[in-house]
């Protein structure tokens, strides 16, 4: 990335917000220096290029084009219909999806679009047959009520949560977890590994409408040809939520059954984590589900972002180059030294390595819970989040685990050997991180105490690094 061009975009821009709304200003400053000051390891973050930036920053913001490409309920919609397809044929090209839809605003937009695209082909449609109505207009008050009872009585069956699923797969804090009867697949109790012949018992149990693969904590990849079978055996729609995975997909480290897209009926994404576009979601999906996908607004969408979908086609556009791939490569190789580089000095690691973006730390071995690694961390200049491990005793909220991800890190430059000292820092802060006394007696699940100018020791080894590898070296923001 060369940024002097966009150095003179920023700085043009910011003396315009400035001189309306000075906070404002002063808080996207504040959030450069932020993320160029610390060791970005959040999984699910990454750095969009300059590119994909300023084309969130545009008056495609101001128009108002629901409906689908050439079929809109505005008129004027001509360069919303030029964005939207760029970015629906980089996604159809990059993933070689036979369809896909770029509206949706973010993962759980994405999703709930598939959700709705799911029950429509499968439950919908084939009831109105059944009547011999050709529209939903067409129904009777009594025909709705059988229809909305058949559509909110549907299963869905995904992994659970502390295995590393999502809350979108039907968990009761989403709407998923309302409009569909759940249950869940976990991992084995030794391995932490994902067992498919307690999935397809699970299916062939359970018999959900809807068998959803994807995660956003699982450290390892999944065989989405065997996900698919299980799928069949039961008469399941498989979904896929590839949404951390999505640029090891677009950089061909997932290839063949572990390629989620000619396995899946729906694949859903988001386009900001390692596919490095800007914050929103999209949908690929096979011939019979496109039409309802693309009803996804005003069925469950707001209008569509337009200047967020031109975001998208840029990044998407990026994603086809080949330094894409190599990035991607890098991703997983940098999340393989990660791994051993913890494990070598002592970290327990969930399913005991990697084979995607991420790891998980089972804090607990060095008597900490997840919310004080992480709060440890955090003072130390190290950006990470808190998870839950697969049975994990101290729940959802303080956890007993930390997720760490390469592909901001990596979109900064780090390699092998800058992914190795990050390890040594982290252990370094583990295991000089002590949890101190609760107000109330016992042993606190939140204070911890840092040994003697260990954060300030590790801020500065963080610097060290960050310093060798500068976050949009070339752009100046004053
Ligand atoms: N919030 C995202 C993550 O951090 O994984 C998933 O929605």
């Amino acid at each position: 990335m060369t940024n002097d061009a966009a150095s003179a975009a920023y700085q043009s821009a910011l003396s315009v917000i400035e001189s309306v709304e000075p906070t404002v200003a002063g808080a996207i400053r504040s959030e450069l220096a932020d993320q160029r000051a610390s060791l970005k390891l959040i999984a699910s973050e990454n750095y969009a290029s300059p590119a994909v930036l300023l084309t969130m920053g545009t008056w495609l913001s101001d128009k108002y084009a629901e409906g689908t490409i050439g079929h809109r309920f505005y008129a004027g919609c001509r360069n919303i219909d030029t964005v939207e397809q760029a970015a629906a044929d980089h996604a159809r090209e990059l993933f070689g999806a036979p369809h896909a839809y770029v509206q949706p605003h973010s993962g759980i937009d994405a999703n709930l679009v598939a959700f709705w695209s799911i029950l429509a082909q499968r439950i919908e449609a084939p009831a109105l047959a059944e009547k011999g109505v050709k529209h939903v207009n067409d129904l009777t008050p009594e025909d709705w009520e059988t229809l909305r009872k058949a559509l909110g009585n549907q299963r869905a069956l995904g992994m659970s949560l502390d295995a590393g699923g999502h809350l979108t797969h039907g968990f009761r804090p989403n709407i998923s977890g309302k409009m569909f009867e759940q249950s869940s697949y976990g991992t084995d109790a030794e391995t932490g590994l994902l067992d498919y012949a307690e999935v397809r018992r699970s299916a062939q149990e359970f018999r959900p409408l809807v068998l959803i693969a994807g995660y956003s904590a699982y450290p390892r990849k999944i065989n989405f040809a065997t996900m698919r079978e299980i799928a069949d055996e039961v008469g399941a729609t498989l979904m896929v939520d590839m949404a951390h995975f999505a640029g090891l997909v677009a950089g061909k480290v997932f290839t063949g059954d572990f390629d989620p897209v000619p396995h899946a009926h729906v694949t859903t994404t988001t386009t900001h984590k390692s596919l490095r576009g800007p914050r929103g979601g999209l949908v690929l999906c096979q011939p019979e589900y496109a039409d309802s996908v693309d009803r996804g607004c005003p069925m469950v969408l707001g209008g569509p972002l337009g200047h967020v979908m031109a975001a998208k086609a840029v990044a998407l556009a990026e994603a086809r180059q080949p330094s894409f791939q190599t990035y991607a490569q890098n991703v997983a190789s940098n999340a393989v030294t990660l791994a051993d580089g913890l494990m070598k000095r002592g970290a327990r690691l969930v399913t005991g390595g990697t084979e995607n973006h991420l790891v998980l730390i089972d804090v607990s071995t060095f008597g900490l819970t997840g919310r004080q690694a992480e709060s440890a961390l955090l003072d130390s200049g190290i950006v990470t989040n808190r998870n839950a491990i697969p049975r994990d005793p101290n729940g959802a909220w303080y956890t007993s685990g930390v997720r760490i991800g390469t592909p901001a890190l990596t979109s900064r430059g780090f390699g092998a050997a800058e992914f190795d000292r990050v390890a040594e820092l982290i252990v370094d802060v583990l295991t000089g991180t002590q949890p101190t006394a609760a107000p109330s007696g016992g042993v606190s699940k939140a204070k911890y105490a840092i040994a003697d100018g260990l954060a300030a020791k590790t801020h500065d080894a963080a610097a060290e690094l960050l310093d060798a590898n500068p976050l949009y070296p070339g752009l100046e923001v004053s």
